[in-house]
């Protein structure tokens, strides 16, 4: 800015000098003086005007703001439906699956005993043989009582199948005080074919001399008396009964 003010000065000098040059030669004629010393510079101009103010600037890139805190956590949901049944699970090795089985028939067999000995401890007397009860409540009936009393017992109706039960059974006779026991044989189906409650032979008897001997045509049951031996008799007659467990 100051050069440019320097400059105008010197110009505006340039052409009063030019104007009193044209001047002096349009008038009269003269003698040409002695030029003069150059004057000195001037003392420099005022300042200009501010300038207009220039263009608006283009609008601004959006701004980016810092990420808000989390919100807080939402409701519980609905229970969702039942899920759906597993599926089957591995088959065992050849070991667990035998000693599976030998724990179940373990268990079975207990249960069996346990059973038995509960329906034992049920009645007024009783005699154990091998795995067997010989159980009895002094009751005395026909052999259709003594089955019926028996089967309600869940039992079956006595009927020694060796020399060791047959003696027990007498031993337990002796206790009842009794003449005779109803055991489970007989030949109703077929006279002289005596067999047991599940139609199958004897394999086992004791028959008395010259028993059995269906006497007047009408003995197709089994008794036992005191000394342990068999005889066919009428089925109507009342006996003691003995089941076994
Ligand atoms: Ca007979
Ligand atoms: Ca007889």
């Amino acid at each position: 800015m100051a050069l440019l003010k320097h400059l105008l000065v010197a110009a505006l000098f340039l052409v009063e000098f030019v104007l009193l040059l044209a001047a002096s030669e349009s008038s009269c004629p003269a003698f040409a003086g002695v030029p003069g010393t150059p004057g000195h510079n001037g003392s420099p101009g005022r300042d200009g005007r501010d300038g207009f103010p220039g263009p608006k600037g283009e609008k601004g890139d959006p701004g980016v703001g810092a990420q808000g805190p989390p919100g807080k956590i939402g409701p519980l949901g609905v229970v969702g439906p039942k899920g759906n049944k597993g599926n089957p699970g591995l088959p065992g090795t050849g070991v667990q699956s035998a000693l599976v089985l030998q724990l179940q028939s373990d268990v079975k067999y207990l249960t069996d005993r346990l059973t038995a000995v509960e329906k034992v401890l049920g009645f007024q007397m009783f005699r154990k043989v091998g795995q067997k009860y010989y159980v009895s409540d002094g009751l005395k009936g026909t052999f259709e009582k003594a089955q019926k009393f028996c089967s309600d017992a869940g039992a079956k109706i006595v009927l020694p199948r060796s020399e060791d039960e047959n003696k027990v059974l007498t031993s337990l006779q002796a206790a009842l005080q009794s003449s005779y026991v109803y055991v489970g044989a007989t030949d109703r189906e077929k006279e002289g074919h005596f067999v047991d409650m599940s139609g199958q032979p004897l394999t086992f008897t004791n028959w008395k001399t010259n028993e059995p001997n269906d006497h007047k045509g009408a003995e197709d049951c089994t008794v036992t008396d005191k000394s342990g031996v068999w005889n066919d008799i009428n089925c109507s007659s009342e006996w003691h009964v003995v089941c076994e467990l």
